[in-house]
């Protein structure tokens, strides 16, 4: 079958002349007005980026190339184990738009197990981080440290041509992705291990015969078929939501100064590690664990509303619950919701998952503050990871960030196919817009 450089080789000319015609077309068209106002509210509603690969409605949620999340999951490629999707056919989807098919799929799975290892002295790296290290810190880290192997740092330095770059920014992506198992295996086992017990040392390493989530639930110690399915979702759904979240959109303004693929991912993933971001999932389950400590397990709804209320009027978020871009129910909440419903209806933090979901868009929607009330991709991901034996919440914001990886890898070798320059929007001071708009 074909591999995906050959079919990326194949579809990059043809999707570069669509641009250009784009861009002859349709580059004076204008995307809208700036006001004072979102330059100081977080650039809500500008739009100033190109991002190939993901789009998101407000109302309907994320389309990865143009497919609804319900409307992909059945088609993606399921591989040789399990019933979920592969999460190497989505990385395959985001790359050329094309859904792959079976071979495909397991062709890019073969080939990232291959490319799965990572120098000896980053495992000596992460082996003497502090158990209390925090797990996205460590992940940061590592990512960092595998710079030293960049293809494209290295072609770069010697001058190859510009049309070249993305090349070796595509082998520096896989490379980086396969990896990631192997780092983050190594990080969860680390954290997780007996007080006054040895780090993992030496023997992590791929099995060529496992596709990617069956390589990473391995190192980490799990070892069920329906973990490894939970995790394929898990890592599917997680992937991408278009190019101006923090994740995203700081892998891109990294990259586009040719930073190479490991430092721009480096940086997104600081930015994945804020509790308004990929950590809300962390915060999510130990929000919803405290909530069944105070409550226990036959809580009323009431009890739930009044718990919930306590919380915003103490002056904290109710995590899970919200979104910048989105105004309705996430579908990443929907289809892990489902998949708990399937798999472990009787888990008393699902009940609660189910209770906030009656209560919590109720009470948010009161005011009119809060412009999204509705569950986004955190509200019930750790309930899943929770009920097949991964507890370490802190953990939690690593697997969001593995997942990442496929979409803002994608997004960003677009950017550098397409060739996109260096990122510098205009920036004010207050004075400089009371000059510009204020009396005399
Ligand atoms: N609980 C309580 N208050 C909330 C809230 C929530 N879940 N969501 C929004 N609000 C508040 C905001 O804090 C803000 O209050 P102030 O004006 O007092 O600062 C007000 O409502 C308006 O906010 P908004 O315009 O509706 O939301 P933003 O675009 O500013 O922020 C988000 C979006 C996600 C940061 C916010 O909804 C939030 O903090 N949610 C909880 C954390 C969370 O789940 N984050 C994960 C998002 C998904 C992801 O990136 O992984």
């Amino acid at each position: 079958p074909n591999t995906l450089h050959q079919r990326m080789s194949e579809i990059v000319p043809n999707r570069l002349s669509d641009i250009r015609i784009i861009r002859t077309k349709y580059g004076k068209g204008n995307l809208g007005n700036v006001t004072v106002d979102m330059a100081y509210g977080g650039m809500r509603g500008i739009v100033g980026l190109i991002w190939e690969v993901s789009l998101l409605d407000p109302e309907k949620g994320i389309t990865l190339r143009t497919h609804s999340l319900p409307e992909l999951l059945p088609r993606l490629p399921r591989g040789r184990r399990g019933s979920e999707p592969m999460p190497e056919g989505m990385l395959w989807l985001l790359l050329t738009g094309e859904v792959p098919t079976k071979e495909e799929a397991l062709g890019l799975s073969a080939e990232l197990a291959k490319r799965g290892v990572v120098e000896p002295w980053i495992e000596d790296v992460l082996d003497q981080c502090p158990k209390t290290l925090h797990p996205m810190t460590q992940l940061s880290y590592a990512v960092n440290a595998c710079q030293h192997s960049s293809k494209f740092a290295k072609a770069y330095a010697s001058g190859v041509p510009k049309d070249t770059y993305w090349q070796y920014y595509f082998e520096d992506c896989l490379d980086l992705i396969a990896k990631l198992p192997l780092i983050a295996a190594r990080i969860y086992r680390n954290v997780t291990r007996a007080e006054g017990a040895p780090p993992v040392g030496r023997g992590l390493s791929v099995d060529v015969s496992l596709d990617w989530s069956g390589n990473f639930a391995r190192m980490m110690g799990f070892e069920s078929d329906e973990f490894d399915d939970m995790l394929r979702l898990f890592l599917t759904i997680h992937c991408d939501h278009e190019g101006g979240n923090v994740s995203a959109h700081t892998c891109h303004v990294v990259s586009s100064a040719l930073a190479d693929p490991y430092l721009s991912f480096a940086a997104c993933m600081n930015g994945l590690a804020g509790p308004l971001h990929g950590l809300a999932n962390q915060e999510c389950l130990l929000f919803i664990v405290k909530m069944r400590e105070e409550l226990g397990d036959n809580a009323s709804n009431d009890q739930v509303e009044a718990y919930v209320r306590a919380i915003i009027k103490s002056g904290q978020v109710i995590p899970g619950y919200g979104h910048a871009v989105l105004r309705k129910t996430d579908p990443r909440y929907t289809c892990q919701k489902e998949w708990a419903e399937m798999h472990l209806p009787d888990d008393p933090l699902l009940k609660l998952v189910g209770q906030l979901f009656e209560v919590v868009p109720r009470v948010l929607a009161e005011g009119g503050k809060v412009k999204n009330p509705w569950p986004n991709v955190d509200a019930a991901s750790g309930v899943l990871l929770n009920h097949y034996g991964l507890k370490e919440t802190n953990y939690y914001t690593v697997l969001f960030g593995v997942s990442r990886a496929l979409g803002v890898l994608s997004g960003t070798l677009w950017a550098r196919i397409c060739g996109l320059p260096i990122e510098r929007p205009k920036s004010l001071t207050s004075e400089e817009v009371v000059r510009l708009f204020g009396p005399e």
